[in-house]
């Protein structure tokens, strides 16, 4: 496994719930750092950007209606294989389907309101971290 680096949302359903800093633990003590962060409120673009991939999807419109419907915060996780990594740790995209001990059991009330995002392939990865951030806006660990 190699030192990856993967894009990470904590969504407006786990920002509203205060639960930033235990979203945050969970991947410190997984052995992911975080080496980039900002929390912002997406505008309709945004969010329509980057979901493009969905466009076609019957829960596009509420998607990206609930994506600006509060702030989020946006982080680039790196570690070994961290892209699986995060998957593992945020668990099935519906929260009911979820592992316990994931981040969507735990946090996550529905499939539309599921606490976080994390990109699901390397090519995914590359995509989401330029996507939001500049390569001067990420702090590698040395
Ligand atoms: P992921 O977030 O686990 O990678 P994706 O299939 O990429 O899941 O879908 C992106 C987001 O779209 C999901 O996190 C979820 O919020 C929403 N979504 C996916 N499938 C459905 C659905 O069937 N109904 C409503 N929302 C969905």
């Amino acid at each position: 496994m190699s030192i990856e680096r993967t894009l990470s949302i904590v969504k407006p359903d786990a920002v509203a719930k205060n639960v930033i800093g235990e979203i945050y633990s969970r991947f410190e003590k997984a052995g992911l750092s975080i080496v980039a962060a900002k929390m912002k409120h997406l505008t309709q673009e945004e969010a329509e950007g980057f979901y493009a991939e969905h466009k076609e999807r019957p829960f596009f419109a509420d998607l990206v209606a609930f994506m600006t419907s509060g702030p989020v915060v946006v982080q680039v996780l790196e570690g070994e294989g961290a892209i699986l990594k995060n998957r593992d740790l945020m668990g099935a995209t519906n929260p009911k389907e979820a592992a316990a001990g994931t981040i969507r059991a735990d946090f996550a009330d529905s499939i539309d309101a599921n606490a976080v995002h994390g990109s699901d392939s390397a090519a995914s990865a590359e995509r989401e971290v330029a996507y939001f951030f500049n390569d001067n806006e990420i702090c590698p660990r040395g």
